[in-house]
């Protein structure tokens, strides 16, 4: 075994490595661009060497730096985690000329899997199934036009340098196939410098199941079952699991086989995946499945495989790497019970999976669940990287058993201070379809608009968030409500006004102080009544709730800019647009201003018009999206305070409303 490993990565998988290399004695040497100087993995290395600036491509894709690293520290290898440098073959040779050990496969085994092409001849050599089609070298429009005819419309055109669906084109009849062929060769070019094309049979509503295998320095090979990876968005996986809902015995051996004839054919050592498409419109059938793709790394996922197994893949990869033998056959492995995997990001899904940014105020995560992650509360999620936050995982006897684990574990799971996926996620874990194992690579696009429809924040929740922002929660943990000075400032007034802002839904609250404890706060449309037992800077206690209500402010230049609010496992999340928590008596919703920056894209009203509840009065262009803000009560318009194609600042006063008598 090693003394001593360099970890070319960054995040949670930086930090999981190190977590087994500490189990096993092996010291760690993280690498970090400045971005990452405080980071979780850096905290956790037993040392640290700087390799760049933020971006990827100036740290952490900067070989020579890294191998400088692992030499001056005198780590004797390299791990390179998934992503940046894991599956490029000239730095798996650039390791082994400077004398260390690259934990992963060789360049070779990379290289024969590189392109689609060839790595398609090579299977069948193997007997391995793959995706009737043509992948030979010929690439003349007329004769691959013949080739698609032969095969059978649909067809699928795939770049043979291509990968994560770019330079694909579907073809359902033959006088499409000139254009979508010219499209293809065309994004090859562009992402891959290489026009070269195949044609396959298109699989409808495939199933993406993946093989993880093991390869070892003495000619061992086997596997560890499969994956079912097929809940996937844009090419980008969300929730995986193993094993794979309908999955039988016969069909698991021949995919088993496939895999590990597929490993042999390439000498393989390591963790590798092996990619199948299976066609399961009828079932899991061992004639319906065929070769993909084969990744020469560890996998984002390999956590489920490990729940299932009881086995550590990094410490295989480890003791792999340094020349054991595979400490097991194929007939020493079994199955126990089940797993998911969900990947929490910082994204903002109901405007397009935005990925998003923002400062960590608060994180916890479930105990019930485990939790790879590479931040703790207080660090940021920055536009560098990834912006995924952890990745959640939990295993049952039964399938059924882990998916409930799941839906606990994510309504146990708190963050603040930024918006997160984890909405969609359990949308998705609530899903008929899935929660029955039906599951294909078309189910999330087809119920988008189901799972990623934004639940309006309760009024309890939007009271709790006013009380926050007016400063009434108190300051300190244990504050009496009777007797603290906190919010005195506030406490002159009877009542107050609070905006927030839940995506695309605005809400003007009223906070009427009956006392230092008793609140009503009132919407457009009800009205309710909180009384704090207990106040504190991020729980509440409310008269009538049974548990203590979380919350968290994120302060942006010294005031409140968003609160988040943890109410029976969902999370509400409310922007404070600036200027709007004025004490005053003017009826709610006399005021719009802009929810965020952004552009004025058309003003929709003048003073003196009328206006109803909910018609626009202005658009706004921010965030690459269009915002419609509309009116929140009946009323006349009093004055327009922007034109067309102004810039306007987050919370910025646009329009407003003639006053009226409550
Ligand atoms: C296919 C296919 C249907 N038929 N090939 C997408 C990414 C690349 N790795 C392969 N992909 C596909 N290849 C044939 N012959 C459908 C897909 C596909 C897909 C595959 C796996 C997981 C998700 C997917 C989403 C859309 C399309």
């Amino acid at each position: 075994m090693f003394s001593k490993i360099l970890i070319a990565n960054r995040g949670e998988i930086a930090v999981r490595i190190m977590r087994t290399a500490k189990r096993l004695g092996v010291a760690t040497v993280a690498i970090y661009s400045d971005a990452d100087a405080g980071s979780m993995h850096v905290a956790e290395s037993d040392e640290a060497v700087r390799n760049g600036p933020a971006p990827v491509a100036d740290s952490y894709l900067q070989a020579e730096a890294i191998i400088a690293a692992a030499k001056t520290t005198g780590a004797e290898a390299i791990h390179p985690g998934y992503g940046f440098l894991s599956e490029n073959p000239d730095f798996v040779e650039q390791v082994r000329k400077a004398g260390l050990t690259f934990i992963g496969p060789s360049a070779d085994a990379i290289r024969a899997m590189g392109l689609k092409d060839a790595a398609k001849a090579l299977m069948e050599t193997a007997n391995v199934p793959v995706v009737p089609g043509y992948h030979g070298e010929r690439q003349e429009p007329e004769f691959l036009k013949e080739q698609a005819d032969n095969i059978g419309y649909p067809v699928l055109i795939k770049a043979r340098a291509g990968g994560g669906g770019k330079g694909m084109r579907k073809v359902d009849a033959p006088d499409q196939f000139a254009d979508a062929l010219a499209g293809a060769q065309r994004e090859g070019k562009a992402s891959f410098a290489d026009d070269r094309v195949l044609i396959e049979k298109y699989v409808t509503s495939p199933r993406h199941i993946e093989i993880q295998v093991f390869g070892d320095s003495h000619g061992n090979a086997v596997h560890l079952f499969e994956r079912d990876c097929s809940l996937q968005r844009r090419h980008q996986k969300v929730i995986e699991e193993a094993p794979a809902p309908g999955m039988t015995d016969e069909m698991r051996t021949a995919m088993g086989d496939a895999a590990v004839k597929a490993a042999k054919a390439i000498g393989y050592a390591g963790a590798g995946t092996v990619e199948f498409i299976v066609d399961g419109s009828d079932g899991l059938r061992p004639d319906r499945f065929w070769f993909m793709e084969m990744n020469t790394r560890l996998q984002v996922e390999h956590p489920v495989t490990e729940a299932i197994t009881g086995l550590d893949l990094v410490e295989l990869q480890l003791r792999v790497a340094s020349g054991e033998p595979l400490p097991f056959t194929q007939s020493g492995l079994a199955i126990n019970g089940h797993a998911f995997e969900a990947r929490l990001y910082a994204e903002d899904v109901p405007r397009g999976f935005l990925p998003a940014i923002g400062m960590l105020d608060h994180l916890q995560f479930s105990s019930a669940a485990r939790n790879d992650t590479g931040v703790r509360e207080g660090d940021e999620i920055t536009p560098y990287y990834d912006p995924m936050i952890a990745k959640v995982i939990v295993h049952g006897r039964s399938r059924d058993e882990a998916l409930a684990k799941m839906r606990a574990a994510l309504a146990d799971t708190q963050i603040a201070g930024t918006i997160t996926n984890k909405a969609f996620l359990t949308a998705l874990c609530r899903h008929d379809g899935f929660s029955k194992g039906e599951v294909d690579t078309g189910l999330i696009e087809r119920d988008l608009e189901q799972l990623v429809g934004e639940d309006a924040a309760p009024v309890l929740a939007q009271a709790v968030a006013a009380i926050a922002v007016l400063g009434l929660a108190g300051t300190s943990d244990n504050d009496d409500p009777w007797s603290s000075l906190s919010g005195w400032r506030v406490w002159g007034a009877a009542q107050h006004f609070v905006k927030l802002v839940q995506g695309s839904a605005v809400f003007d609250l009223r906070v009427s102080l009956r006392n230092s404890r008793d609140f009503k706060v009132s919407s457009q449309t009800e009205a309710i009544n909180v009384s704090l037992v207990k106040r504190s800077p991020r729980r509440m206690v409310v008269d009538g709730h049974a548990r203590p209500l979380r919350f968290s402010v994120s302060e942006v230049s010294g005031r409140i800019a968003q609160v988040t609010v943890f109410l029976d496992g969902d999370t509400y999340v409310f922007d404070v647009p600036d200027g709007v928590t004025d004490a005053g008596d003017s009826g709610s919703g006399d005021e719009v201003r802009a929810p965020m920056p952004g552009l004025v894209k058309q003003v929709r009203v003048k003073a003196g018009d009328k206006v109803s509840k909910g018609d626009p009065l202005a658009v706004l262009e921010a965030m690459k999206m269009e915002h419609t803000l509309t009116a929140a009560r009946d009323g006349t318009v009093a004055e327009v305070y922007v034109a067309d194609g102004d810039q306007v600042s987050d919370g910025d006063l646009l329009v407003s409303l003639v006053l009226e008598k409550e």
